[in-house]
């Protein structure tokens, strides 16, 4: 029913290799001392209620060294004689538990698939973790993601504390890994690229099929079920966030995901909604008129914030400053809304973080990374300097601007009541500039009105 979307979004990306993996997992090792334990952890299954559980989710970082996607899944690694050694803790081969809940590779299907030399059971954990963290003197782990092995780590430092006292081994350390790993996920790879472009291409025909079935009387949860029923029609595994589906002056509240509202004659529609593809988050906005015809002050508000944002794209460039798009868009946000008489302050004041008029109508960030998280890790402020834009980062692109004739805190401009406009796509810096992930998605005001309503 939606072939000619699954046609634009074309073939599937080919499976990240074995050696990809491998090939991060030594960017890391190379990074530690021999006598190091590398425990990446995943969160446990979560209940939903009586015996249903939330769809799993395992973590970014787990997926990152290993691909390994299943709940009860841990990866440490050790070095034995200059060779580091990943073993991975999984859920074993049980014949009911399978037919209950689905097959496993199982430890041998772990060895021969993914990037492992030795694979586990994970009820084997404790007793073989506590084995490796007695030989070691620093463990690497995030604490607070999985407390059965917070448990054991403590254990073993307190053990280990009186231990060395007597035998002089055990671990004394405890580090988290995840900067080390954040700065590596902040570069994205070919093979990432690949899978981060099909998820923006997905979610940009999610937005096109949204914005064709859109007519005044359609209820924002009917959207809503257009857009996740094309993600998982494309083979993805889903939102990569809850949707916003925000029309009148629910688009003027930045994280709505309500969507129980009718869409009315004469409203702007903000829909905010990516999708996730094989771990890849991808996040588009797109705003456009109910109706299918932006009214005047709606075209004055939207074309300001889209040049706002292609000003700001142009800003995604190796060796600028990450917070240069920023910067950029409230240059262009503000001197457009002192043009139209909503900002009587000059430029400059328009701007200061304190006293300034922009910030009552653009009040958030105008990008985040994004990978394998939709706000994808990666410190923006190393040493607290600026990072600088390098190949292969991918952040958003976001600004808006935002009516909202509800709030107590500001006096709407009546001619722009309930205006709310927000335009994201997903930005890569290339040697050859700003690469727009989601540039399938239509956002000129031509284009937006000619596809609403049509089908
Ligand atoms: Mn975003």
């Amino acid at each position: 029913m939606w072939e000619d979307s699954l046609r634009a979004v074309g073939a599937e990306p080919a499976v990240l290799s074995v050696e990809e993996y491998r090939a991060r997992q030594q960017r890391i090792f190379s990074q530690l001392r021999p006598d190091d334990l590398l425990i990446i952890t995943a969160p446990q299954e979560s209940t939903r209620s009586n015996d249903v559980q939330y769809p799993y989710r395992s973590s970014s970082d787990l997926l990152y060294l290993t691909g390994w996607a299943d709940p009860e899944a841990t990866m440490i690694a050790h070095s034995e004689q200059g060779k580091w050694l990943v073993t991975l803790f999984v859920q074993p081969k049980d014949v009911l538990m399978e037919i209950w809940e689905g097959r496993r590779p199982g430890t041998e299907g772990a060895v021969a698939e993914w990037a492992v030399d030795c694979a586990e059971s994970h009820s084997d954990l404790k007793s073989i973790l506590d084995e490796r963290l007695s030989k070691c003197t620093r463990v690497l782990v995030k604490t607070g993601v999985d407390y059965d092995i917070d448990e054991i780590v403590t254990e073993a430092l307190q053990a280990n504390s009186r231990a060395r006292q007597r035998y002089g081994s055990g671990p004394i350390s405890i580090e988290d890994p995840s900067r080390r790993i954040s700065e590596l996920r902040l570069r994205k790879s070919e093979g990432e690229i690949s899978q981060m472009r099909h998820s923006a291409k997905v979610a940009s025909q999610a937005h096109i099929q949204a914005m064709k079935n859109t007519r005044p009387g359609v209820g924002e949860w009917q959207l809503e079920g257009v857009i996740e029923g094309l993600f998982k029609y494309a083979r993805t595994s889903g939102t990569a966030y809850p949707c916003i589906i925000g029309s009148g002056d629910n688009a003027t509240v930045l994280h709505y995901t309500v969507n129980d509202d009718i869409c009315e004659d004469g409203e702007i529609l903000l829909i905010d909604a990516g999708c996730e593809y094989r771990g890849y988050a991808s996040d588009i906005t797109r705003s456009w008129p109910v109706n299918g015809k932006f009214s005047e002050a709606q075209t004055e508000i939207y074309q300001l914030v889209l040049d706002s944002q292609l000003a700001a794209i142009d800003k995604c460039r190796i060796g600028n400053p990450y917070d240069a798009p920023h910067e950029e868009a409230r240059r262009v946000l503000a001197e457009g809304l002192i043009n139209l008489g909503i900002i009587t302050q000059t430029l400059e004041e328009a701007l200061d973080p304190e006293n300034g008029e922009l910030k009552k109508w653009y009040m958030h960030n105008t990008g985040h990374w994004i990978g394998l998280d939709v706000h994808d890790v990666g410190v923006y402020r190393p040493d607290d300097e600026a990072r600088v834009f390098e190949e292969g980062m991918v952040i958003t692109v976001e600004p808006g601007l935002y009516f909202g004739s509800w709030r107590p805190d500001v006096e709407c401009p009546p001619r722009y009541s309930d205006i709310g406009i927000r335009i994201e796509d997903d930005v890569l810096i290339t040697t050859d500039g700003p690469d727009v992930l989601s540039s399938d998605c239509p956002k000129t005001i031509v284009e937006i009105e000619a596809i609403v309503g049509t089908a």
